[in-house]
């Protein structure tokens, strides 16, 4: 049964019973499938079928987000915000859990759609920007003191850049569809950056960079933009949320917002480093922290940057070469397509890096360390 078919099934058991209006596809994410249903009584919800390739243990993510969004709304409380609109709140299922787990076996789950906020996909103003970067800044610190031991690793090795790397090498080695030829001179650049980019994983295993909680997939799209005031308004995309480095989450925002072109875009012409939009974000992530980053942390923002963007592009290039398996694509090398493009802007990264380095410090008010 495809999709659409069994929506009116899974509401039934999120106890949903009073018809559809109309769904919409959500297109935007390259993981879940995702729609945006409206009843006949006007109410609009989430309905997200969970990639059980990507996710092994989907469970696992769930209990993750009941008990991140459940210390969420008290944070949001205590600050006075409003919790049902800052962050996201998934239905309990007849089952008494927040997923349905359907007799096919796929793995359904429902929350309450946010109306008058959107999920923007391309840089529309700096001042959503800089509302962005706060917002971000802010999720990461509304949980400094969440207990981290407690939260599964829902993707073991999400962001281990030395091992995003070796995979890589392992997929172009394997070569199982013949496509590593076509992409030596690709392999070529991870080879060449490796040891740069490893050295925030260094860090980390030395010690100097500490494990918070973080969003972990910090793409533009993953943040609501309230249609009315702009402001920045609900983290959205809890399924990476577990300990990870504060650097990464700035690194991989950074990665899609200063992009001219769209991540997928294969005109490598059209691929820059758009440095205002690098300042707004930055300004709203650091300036808006009050010193809550330490200052190896800060040291490490730009490299950051840097970083995420050659682990998502080694990760692109990584399931082309093994038959696009893990990333939605919607035409032939569209992972390709995805890998060059990254492959470009962390090239210019790397030449603006001592810029960026440069605006980080002016905002936070630090030198290196
Ligand atoms: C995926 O789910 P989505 O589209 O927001 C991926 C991220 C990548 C991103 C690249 C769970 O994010 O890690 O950075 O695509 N999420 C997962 O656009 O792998
Ligand atoms: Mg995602």
């Amino acid at each position: 049964m495809n999709d659409l078919d069994m929506i009116s099934d899974v509401l039934d058991k999120f106890n949903i019973k009073d018809g559809i209006k109309s769904i919409d596809m959500i297109n935007s994410g390259h993981i879940n499938n995702s729609y945006r249903v409206v009843t006949n009584c006007g109410t609009s919800y989430m309905v997200q079928k969970v990639n059980r390739y990507v996710f092994k243990d989907p469970t696992r993510m769930m209990s993750n987000i009941d008990r991140v969004t459940n210390y969420l709304r008290k944070k949001i409380s205590e600050d006075g915000g409003d919790p049902d609109r800052e962050t996201l709140r998934f239905l309990y299922s007849e089952s008494g859990s927040n997923y349905y787990i359907m007799p096919d076996d796929s793995f359904w789950r429902v929350s309450v759609y946010l109306d008058r906020a959107t999920a923007y996909n391309t840089v529309v103003d700096g001042k959503m920007l800089y509302n962005a970067g706060r917002s971000f800044g802010t999720f990461q610190r509304r949980l400094a003191d969440f207990p981290m031991d407690t939260l599964y690793e829902t993707i073991p090795d999400f962001h281990n850049t030395p091992k995003r790397l070796r995979d890589l090498f392992d997929a172009a080695h394997a070569d199982p569809l013949g496509r590593a030829a076509e992409v030596s001179r690709e392999v070529e650049f991870f080879r060449s950056v490796a040891d740069k980019v490893c050295g925030i994983d260094r860090l980390q295993h030395q010690g100097l960079l500490p494990l918070r909680v973080t969003h972990n997939d910090t793409k533009y799209n993953n943040i609501l933009i309230d249609d009315d005031t702009h402001e920045a308004i609900c983290v959205i995309d809890l399924d990476t949320v577990m300990p990870g480095i504060s650097c990464h989450d700035f690194g991989d925002a950074i990665r899609f917002i200063v992009n001219t072109a769209a991540e997928d875009e294969p005109d490598l012409d059209r691929v820059h480093v758009d440095m205002d939009y690098f300042t707004c974000f930055t300004q709203g992530f650091i300036g808006g922290s009050d010193g809550f980053f330490t200052d190896t942390e800060i040291d490490c923002m730009a490299l950051g940057a840097v970083c995420m963007t050659v682990e998502v592009a080694s990760r692109f290039l990584a399931d082309y070469i093994l038959g696009d398996k893990y990333f939605k694509i919607s035409r032939p090398r569209h992972n390709l397509d995805r890998a060059r493009n990254q492959i470009r802007l962390a090239e210019e990264m790397q030449t603006l890096y001592p810029q960026m380095q440069e605006i980080v410090y002016q905002t936070s008010g630090r030198r290196a360390v």
